[in-house]
């Protein structure tokens, strides 16, 4: 068995993944930078500012905005969001889950999550997922974020676990890649076009079976 699960939390613990697509399309409309889902897929698991930028290479009027006018659009986009999560409760925990996190916990893998998010603690204290975590990793624990290694390296390091004896899950191909160059063994949810790099792959979070991602585990 594998020493520990690390977790991310939008788009598998629970469904922000749209929540924060649905703020950065309203305010991407506002500066006059439309996106739509496709390009949005280039923003999952990446973090706020590094998320403003991609948008803001999209436009063409070309000006180049100031620090602090990006930090008041990053600011904005939070607004929309915490908007948006105000009335996440249990009931938004994703399909299979809960019951992936307990099994866990009856085979005594530690469990951390790894999180580009900095609502990431606030989030699972809605969820009341919080007592399942040994440790957390959120946007204030590390330097360089996703596709970087250092959010699940961070992890699997205060846990005491060994990379080669991690099991990380992912949504997005920013943090498929960030599991896999830590080293450790990659469980992807969504389509094959964005995930194909995964070790293990499945179409969605009911399908995250403790046994069979053991199955596959060390292969
Ligand atoms: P915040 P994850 C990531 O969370 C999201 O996938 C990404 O879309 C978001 O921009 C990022 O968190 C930062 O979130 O604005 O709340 O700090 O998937 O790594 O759990
Ligand atoms: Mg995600």
């Amino acid at each position: 068995y594998p020493k520990a699960f690390i977790y991310d939390l939008d788009g598998i613990i629970t469904d922000t993944a749209e929540f924060h697509f649905l703020a950065w399309q309203k305010l991407a409309d506002e500066i006059g930078i439309p996106i739509d889902r496709k390009f949005n897929e280039q923003l999952k698991g990446i973090n706020r500012m590094d998320s403003l930028d991609r948008i803001l290479k999209l436009g063409t009027s070309g000006r180049v905005l100031s620090d602090s006018e990006k930090m008041t659009l990053a600011t904005r986009k939070n607004e929309y969001y915490l908007e948006l999560i105000e009335s996440i409760n249990p009931s938004h925990i994703l399909p299979g889950i809960e019951l992936l996190l307990q099994k866990n916990k009856q085979q005594h893998i530690k469990i951390a999550l790894g999180s580009a998010s900095n609502n990431a603690p606030a989030i699972l204290d809605k969820l009341q997922l919080t007592g399942y975590f040994d440790y957390i990793v959120d946007a204030s624990k590390v330097k360089k974020g996703k596709p970087d290694p250092e959010t699940f390296t961070t992890a699997a390091a205060a846990l005491g676990v060994a990379p080669d004896e991690c099991v990380g899950i992912e949504d997005a191909a920013a943090g498929v890649e960030s599991i896999n160059s830590a080293g450790m063994f990659s469980v992807a949810v969504g389509d094959v076009h964005h995930l194909a790099a995964a070790d293990y792959l499945v179409e969605d979070t009911a399908q995250l079976i403790f046994e069979d991602i053991i199955a596959h585990y060390g292969k």
